[in-house]
């Protein structure tokens, strides 16, 4: 089939997810056209079917704010048209949903791709809520050929929110992990750690993943055995500086900003730690499943559809630092356990969230779209 795949190109969970699926779909034969503002960052250049289209946005001083929304529909049909795409594949609703169905319009009926949506988190819970989005993205779900959650938790949040009735599929997400290109040993020398446990964070830093908790946390782990927390941030650590400091956590936190080579740091894992306010998935938590690594979370979202709680990770009900500190300390201090559970995590990860698993969804979804 012929894919055109819209993504946000940056570090976050839905353009990683996207640019996955578009590589393992590449991988099956199928012909797939990426259509971004940028180069999705793991996309990789020189891949037999896998094509990007960049969307160039004029500034015009005569806007206040500059449209991408237009630019990028009319990318979206220019593709559609030249390559004779069968689905429009776009992930994350705002505002790639309602490009998608305005590009579809400018086709001629015949020309006309699938437009299937998939939801990924606060495209829903958050600008869902808002009445300026909330009745453009049910038009655009409506519109749709097909909707995706990427959990069930999102559906029944998409269905209340959204008052949306129409089908919903829900299509877990996967990860496929890469080999790491340096040893265990070289890592952790480069992170100066000797005999310590890694407690283990990646997140793009926003409020909702409360690295203020996780901080707070971390500062009340009273255990016998020696740790650090590493985290991997999609974003700016520099306003957390000072918490770290007041907390004395400066020996105790290592931050390494906009990592590519994730695999490097994910085999040093010991245990994660994880304290969103809410997660549609949470697609780290899975990434340090794939190696072995099992998660302290907070029971929130999609969250408990990914971590089987006392098997491959605890869920915490509460949000109150002293009670996941002692969940994690437990943990941290428990190696045969932790072992244990991260090895139920590994095999779970591989039996439900592997893209072997997964991807055919997707393929069987573009079947029965375009059927009909
Ligand atoms: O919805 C967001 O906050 C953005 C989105 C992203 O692009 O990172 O994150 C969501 O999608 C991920 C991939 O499906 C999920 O793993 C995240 O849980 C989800 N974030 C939230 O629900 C807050």
């Amino acid at each position: 089939m012929k894919i055109g795949i819209t993504c946000y190109p940056s570090v976050g969970g839905s353009g990683i997810l996207a640019t996955e699926l578009g590589k393992e779909l590449a991988k099956r034969g199928h012909e797939v056209h990426f259509i971004s503002y940028e180069r999705p960052f793991r996309l990789p250049t020189d891949t037999p079917r896998l094509h990007f289209h960049p969307v160039v946005i004029n500034d015009y001083d005569l806007f206040k704010y500059p449209d991408y929304t237009l630019p990028l529909s009319v990318k979206m049909a220019e593709v559609s048209r030249e390559h004779r795409l069968d689905v429009l594949h776009v992930h994350y609703a705002v505002p790639h949903a309602t490009a998608a169905i305005l590009a579809r319009g400018m086709l001629p009926s015949e020309r006309q791709p699938r437009v299937v949506t998939t939801l990924h988190g606060t495209d829903t819970t958050l600008l869902g809520r808002d009445p300026g989005y909330g009745p453009a993205i049910h038009h655009a779900l409506t519109h749709s050929d097909a909707v995706t959650t990427v959990s069930e938790f999102l559906k029944a949040e998409t269905q209340k929110v959204l008052g949306f009735e129409g089908h919903i599929d829900v299509i877990h997400n996967f990860f496929v992990p890469g080999e790491p290109k340096r040893s265990r040993e070289e890592v952790r020398r480069e992170l100066n750690l000797r005999d310590e446990t890694v407690i283990f964070h990646s997140s793009n830093l926003r409020p909702l993943k409360r690295i203020d908790l996780l901080l707070e946390i971390v500062a009340r782990i009273r255990s016998r055995e020696p740790f650090k927390l590493l985290i991997l941030a999609g974003g700016n650590f520099t306003p957390f500086v000072g918490q770290v400091r007041r907390l004395g956590l400066e020996s105790r936190v290592i931050v390494r900003e906009k990592v590519s080579d994730i695999e490097d740091y994910l085999q040093i894992a010991d245990l994660g730690l994880f304290t969103s306010e809410t997660e549609s998935f949470c697609l780290s938590i899975l990434e340090a499943m794939f190696f072995g690594c099992p998660s302290v979370a907070r029971c929130v979202g999609g969250i408990p559809e990914v971590v089987a709680d006392k098997i491959t990770g605890r869920l915490v009900a509460s949000s109150e630092a002293d009670e996941l500190a002692r969940v994690a300390e437990t943990l941290i201090n428990d190696s045969a356990a932790r072992r244990a559970m991260g090895e139920a995590a590994r095999i779970r990860a591989h039996e439900l969230f592997s893209c072997e698993v997964i991807v055919p969804c997707y393929e069987e979804l573009y079947r029965r779209v375009g059927a009909m």
